[in-house]
């Protein structure tokens, strides 16, 4: 079995019995852990921990098959039958994360992700929820079999010509004191079955056993975010998929460097354009650092996860760099996986589903053991924060005013809008300029858009159709939604869930509209290029979020219209901070309306089935025309309502949303929908 960073197992004996034999023995359907079926949902196959060892087994399995099949789709026929001299290696990776994100410690799960970095599509969760319910011993070992003969045939047309695939699945997993022994299960699955195929094409010809044309590896890189596994994957095959100007980096390291890297370059070049507008010699840029700038401290919720390492790397690598600490933002990591438990009363969901402060673990334990609690009120005041999940893929910022109190509270809508704004005033500013050259040819300026779910603020929504008047597709709830509609839609799609889970995706004619923005002889415009190196494309990145909006906001305090332009216009605007507060932020741009999100239990949640963006309930038929009346202002006096009702796919019960105008009619509508769910959808337990 795999442990460590890039284990190869040489083949031993596996035949297809004692696969069938190891399957079996894990039998993941049984009528004692409750579940009938292990459908693969919004984030993959997600479960109490103690229902999933067998389930681990067959997802190694299905996982080396997956991988097989999309290296066929990159190894075309033709390609493998072309006649070169020289031996050419192909490789490709796919990737497999073990976390069940912000659900609380005694849940896990297990996704995948494909060679670009990106979600399964909905032909590989078929073929994964087919088979890892398929409790038919004899289909199984027809799979096996037909696995291996496509394995040999394929071989055979290797061996004819000079081509050889190197095959890598990644492995990663969360802090989950579970995580551990579910990955060694999947790994054992995933070994067991690379032996079997292995051992077919060893067995060919002792002469070219030495020299597999097919070598199948996994790699496992044990404690990781699920951005860093997203990143690994996607730059581990760099020339599908990365752009020239971003320098393949497919380790933990490398994602550290990266990111820090692009964090750096990005806010130096603020600062040489803000030195350079105010006519100052900016050759030493340290130097032009105005030394009475106040030092800014991030402050970081954890969740008590996997996050929390991953920012001290970042700090310590930001910190390396020697670069003049007022042009950075020092990050305070706090909440780590020694401090309190996973996701419990802390990170993003925890703050955005109740509106209120994380429980900062460190400080409350000492506080505990205060006699005197006087502090309380005074040492909870922090300007500048933000929480992330329990696997470092969303991100929330929030203002902090007292112990239970938050100032100010920005979550994904306002981070996707931040970006939007900056970004606009960006390119109208480059249109601008290319139309005052005296380059005849116009540049093509790269198109973009937004995506939102149903959870998107109706504020949010109106703001950018009237104000940014830019296009908005709502899709259903989950990022693989929105991530596929980013990039089938627009140049640079930029979608982002409420909850926080988001990121900008970048076509082909964006890479190019960029380098030839920095290729420009006078103006050399590198910001373009930095904003793509600053972003992880392949998933929403708390940490990659985090530094952007960092970067951002300080784009936007600049007293100039510098090298973001980003400020553009509202710079003049602006507080004499050299950066934007969390409440120009909050205020400057639009405010949200009030919403409210309940949970309702009910015996069985999928009889409640929607539209295809999750606006509208289609069954039972009774609950939509329910919901439409609570929204009438005319029967309820809610201006501005609007709710919706889903069933989770990561949880047993439905959840319930709810805005209105003011706060009481936002939570009086929250309500009146929740009666609805429990009546018509019957409920149990306690009715709201
Ligand atoms: C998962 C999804 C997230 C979605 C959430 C909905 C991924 C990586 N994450 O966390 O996008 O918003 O589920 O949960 O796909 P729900 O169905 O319980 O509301
Ligand atoms: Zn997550």
């Amino acid at each position: 079995m795999a442990t460590g960073l890039t284990t190869m197992k040489t083949t031993t004996d596996v035949d297809v019995e004692s696969i069938i034999e190891l399957l079996f023995q894990q039998q993941p359907l049984s009528s004692s852990n409750g579940l009938s079926y292990y459908n693969y949902g919004t984030a993959g196959f997600r479960f109490k921990a103690n229902v999933m060892d067998g389930l681990m087994v067959r997802v190694g399995i299905l996982s080396i098959i997956l991988l097989l099949k999309q290296a066929e789709e990159v190894v075309s026929p033709t390609s493998t039958t072309a006649s070169t001299t020289t031996s050419i290696i192909t490789t490709l990776s796919t990737g497999i994360m073990i976390t069940a994100s912000h659900n609380d410690e005694s849940y896990n799960g297990v996704k995948l992700a494909n060679p670009d970095g990106s979600m399964l599509v909905p032909i590989q969760e078929e073929f994964l929820t087919k088979w890892v319910n398929e409790s038919n011993s004899e289909e199984w070992k027809q799979l096996l079999i037909n696995e291996k003969l496509v394995f040999k045939l394929k071989n055979r047309i290797l061996q004819s010509s000079s081509l050889s695939l190197s095959l890598s699945l990644h492995i990663g997993r969360d802090t989950r004191s579970h995580s551990f022994h579910l990955s060694n299960l999947l790994c054992l699955g995933a070994q067991t079955f690379i032996d079997y195929l292995l051992l077919s094409q060893s067995s060919q010809s002792s002469s070219q056993s030495k020299s597999n044309k097919v070598n199948i590896i996994i790699c496992d890189h044990e404690v990781l975010t699920t951005p860093m596994l997203h990143h690994i994957v996607l730059h581990s095959n760099p020339t599908l998929y990365l752009p020239s100007y971003i320098t393949p980096k497919p380790t933990r390291k490398g994602y550290i460097e990266t990111y820090a890297t692009a964090y750096i370059d990005l806010c130096v070049d603020l600062c040489v354009a803000a030195n350079a507008n105010a006519d100052v010699n900016n050759a030493n840029v340290n130097a032009n650092v105005n030394t009475n700038q106040q030092q800014t401290v991030l402050r970081i919720d954890s969740a008590c996860g996997v996050g929390y390492d991953a920012v001290k790397e970042l700090e310590n690598a930001i910190l390396n760099t020697n670069t003049s600490l007022a042009l950075i933002t020092t990050l305070n990591a706090q909440n780590g996986p020694q401090d309190g438990p996973l996701n419990d009363s802390c990170g993003s969901d925890h703050v955005k589903t109740l509106f209120l402060p994380p429980t900062w673990w460190k400080q409350m334990n000492k506080d505990n053991n205060d006699n005197d609690n006087q502090n309380d009120n005074g040492n909870y005041s922090f300007p500048y924060c933000c929480s992330i999940d329990g696997d470092a893929d969303r991100i929330v910022f929030f203002g902090q005013q007292s112990k239970n109190e938050l100032s100010e509270f920005l979550d994904g809508d306002k981070i996707a809008i931040l970006i939007a704004h900056v970004l606009q005033e960006k390119l109208s500013k480059t249109k601008t300029n290319s139309n005052n050259s005296n380059n005849s040819i116009a540049i093509a300026i790269p198109t973009m858009g937004i995506i939102q779910t149903a959870y998107a603020n109706g504020a949010a929504t109106n703001y950018v159709r009237d104000v940014l008047q830019l296009p908005v597709i709502i899709t259903k709830t989950g990022v693989k939604h929105l991530h596929h509609a980013a990039v089938e839609n627009f140049d640079i799609g930029i979608y982002f869930e409420a909850n926080g889970h988001g990121t900008v995706v970048f076509s082909k004619q964006y890479e190019q509209f960029a380098i030839r923005q920095q290729q420009q002889q006078q103006l050399k415009d590198s910001f373009y290029i930095g904003l793509h190196r600053l972003i992880n494309p392949a998933v929403g990145d708390a940490l990659c979020d985090m530094l952007l909006v960092d970067y951002l906001l300080r784009s936007l305090g600049t007293n100039d219209n510098g090298a973001a332009a980003a400020a553009g216009s509202s710079s003049s605007s602006s507080s004499s901070s050299s950066s934007w507060t969390l409440q120009d932020w909050n205020t400057k741009l639009y405010q949200d309306l009030p919403n409210r999100m309940l949970k309702v239990k009910v015996k069985d949640r999928t009889i409640i089935k929607c539209n295809s963006n999750e606006s509208i309930c289609l069954q039972p038929l009774t609950v939509q025309p329910l919901l439409e009346n609570a929204m009438n202002v005319a029967t309820n006096g809610i201006e501005n309502g609007r709710c919706f009702i889903r069933p989770s796919g990561t949880e047993d019960i439905v959840r319930v949303y709810a805005e209105a105008k003011t706060r009481t009619d936002a939570d009086k509508l929250a309500l009146i929908a929740s009666q609805i769910v429990y009546d018509e959808c019957n409920g149990i337990g306690e009715r709201p």
